[in-house]
């Protein structure tokens, strides 16, 4: 054997930089479904069932090419627990003349990845093309500035790969229409089905293993819909530029009861594993602009989240590992709540949220920062338990777009690294954005006491707790100011019903 090219699971692209040159008469792939992976945190049962069917897929499509594929299924008597054991194996039955890879996306696995190169057979480790900004390039970026705002880093990306671009000006003269963006929810929305895919052989397989290796796992399989190969995930896009595009950026913000879909892409799933590319997407979403099928607003707002956040995200990660995974700047101890888990709360939003995400491993952008991310700020979650949760329970999570997602944008844990100021609100936000506090016990429009909406008191509370580091932000300075001029009598109500709250989830 001339080369081994080893393919991880979030990898599943034939363009893959580790496959440019490949030789199917003398080079042959590795692809392995290994213990370490689907236990290292106990990721949600449909995540490792996208993961282990796309892979198998990934596998047969390359073998349709005739090319040679070594495939380790997690079932097989003889499989190996890590990435590690695999390739030495492999290597000794096979003693291939290079080992080549793309390098993975997380710091836990290129750590391993770079013990590799004390093996006597050599080791080329390429670059990820699929992201749109090197690593490099983020770095030169971000070196030397004292604010990382993603704006203006999306502004170079919109300039560097010439989208929505009229010469060297913005279509539209502006970079950003989040003004028209972001409404309220109406009555009576016509929301379209998920697009979804029925299980095939392959996928119903993994589907057997998966229940009866990972039972204790999170999450439920009952409803596992998802695409599994590039032509459903190509399905999955096309349906969204078709029917969900033209009101994503009016609705993005939007939470609807029993509503988890709303006109999101639902395509992180496919992105983040290699299913679909980023740059066919921005373009996919860039034509049905200029073929009048979407406006401007929900067009610049989708291609944002994916060449501006996505790629700014990423950047963040790299640049800032490995001390990212440790930052603690609120010093929040807190425990993660039981209802995290089992979404038995009277708090609708909550209970809403954690639903959809037993049942799907999907919630939109604003309910994972919003709800989820915001309780867990106000109440001070330590931000390993949350990170944790985050990376166990959503089928897009990996730790390079988990970790600053949760730590620098939800938690404020990076002192503002990422943001500038945390995204703390009270239930006043939810109530404009979702129709959530109609259906909850309790009232959104009172402030104290047992019947009020806990975020309302918690809100204050948290910023009482932090404002020795809080206050000096000058973005904190207006709120800080109404703080300032409640009454002692109203703060200690506050201060009250936070505490009784508090010592009821944390059984204190
Ligand atoms: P859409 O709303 O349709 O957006 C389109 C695409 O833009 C997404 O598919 C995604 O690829 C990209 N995108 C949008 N926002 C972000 C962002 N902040 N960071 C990176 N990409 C973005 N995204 C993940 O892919 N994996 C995660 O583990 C993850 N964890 C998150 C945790 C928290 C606390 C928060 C606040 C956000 C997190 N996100 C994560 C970002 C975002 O919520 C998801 O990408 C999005 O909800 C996926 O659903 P969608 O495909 O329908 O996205
Ligand atoms: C997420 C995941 C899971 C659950 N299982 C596997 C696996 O068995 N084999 C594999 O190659 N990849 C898996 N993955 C994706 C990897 O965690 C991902 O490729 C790494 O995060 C790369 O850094
Ligand atoms: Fe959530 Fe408060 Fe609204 Fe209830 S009232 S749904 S707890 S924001």
């Amino acid at each position: 054997m001339r080369h081994l090219i080893y393919i991880f699971g979030d990898q599943l692209s034939q363009n893959l930089s580790s496959l440019e040159g490949f030789d199917p008469q003398k080079d042959c792939i590795l692809m392995a479904e290994v213990l370490t992976e689907a236990t290292y945190v106990k990721h949600h049962k449909q995540k490792i069932a996208l993961i282990f069917s796309a892979m198998r897929h990934f596998a047969q499509s390359l073998r349709e090419k005739n090319y040679s594929v070594i495939y380790k299924k997690l079932d097989e008597k003889t499989h190996l627990n890590d990435f590690t054991a695999v390739l030495n194996d492999v290597i000794q039955t096979h003693q291939p003349e290079k080992v080549i890879l793309t390098e993975p996306s997380e710091y836990r696995v290129l750590e391993e990845v770079k013990l590799w190169q004390k093996n006597s057979t050599p080791i080329d480790i390429r670059q990820d093309h699929r992201f749109l900004a090197t690593k490099a390039q983020f770095n030169q970026w971000a070196n030397g500035r004292k604010q990382l705002r993603m704006e203006y880093f999306y502004r170079d990306m919109r300039r560097q790969y010439n989208i929505l671009m009229s010469g060297d000006k913005p279509i539209g003269d502006q970079w950003n229409f989040d003004q028209e963006n972001r409404q309220p929810p109406k009555a009576g929305l016509d929301i379209p089905q998920p697009f979804s895919v029925k299980p095939d052989a392959i996928t119903h397989e993994v589907l057997e293993l998966v229940e009866n290796k990972f039972s204790d796992h999170f999450g439920s399989l009952d409803q596992f819909h998802m695409a599994t190969t590039r032509q459903g995930a190509l399905d999955a896009l096309d349906f969204f530029i078709k029917h969900n595009l033209a009101l994503f950026g009016t609705y993005q913000d939007a939470m609807l009861m029993d509503e988890p879909w709303l006109y999101h892409s639902h395509i992180s799933f496919y992105l983040n594993c290699g299913l679909l590319e980023p740059l066919e997407c921005i373009q996919a979403a860039e034509k049905a602009y200029h073929n009048d099928n979407a406006p401007i607003n929900a067009v610049e707002g989708f291609i944002r989240q994916i060449l501006g956040w996505r790629e700014y995200i990423r950047g963040i990660y790299w640049h800032m590992m490995p001390d990212y995974t440790n930052l603690n700047f609120l010093n929040a101890k807190n425990p993660l709540p039981e209802f995290y888990w089992n979404a038995e709360t009277d708090m609708r939003c909550l209970q809403q949220s954690v639903k959809q995400t037993i049942d799907h491993a999907y919630a939109h952008h604003i309910q994972r920062l919003m709800v989820l991310g915001n309780f867990a700020l106000l109440v001070g979650i330590d931000p390993k338990y949350v990170n944790e949760w985050f990376l166990i329970v959503y089928a897009d999570a990996y730790e390079w777009v988990e970790l600053p997602n949760v730590s620098g944008m939800a938690l404020f844990a990076d002192g503002g690294v990422l943001g500038s100021k945390p995204y703390a609100a009270s239930g006043a936000y939810i109530n404009k954005m979702s129709n959530y506090c109609k259906h909850c016990v309790y009232k959104v429009s009172d402030k104290t006491g047992p019947t009020a909406c806990p975020f309302n008191y918690l809100y204050w509370d948290f910023l009482d707790r932090n404002k020795e580091v809080l206050a000096k932000n000058p973005r904190m300075r207006l709120i800080y100011q109404a703080y300032h001029r409640m009454s002692d009598e109203k703060k200690e109500t506050i201060k009250s019903s936070a505490k009784s709250f508090l010592n009821i989830i944390f059984h204190k």
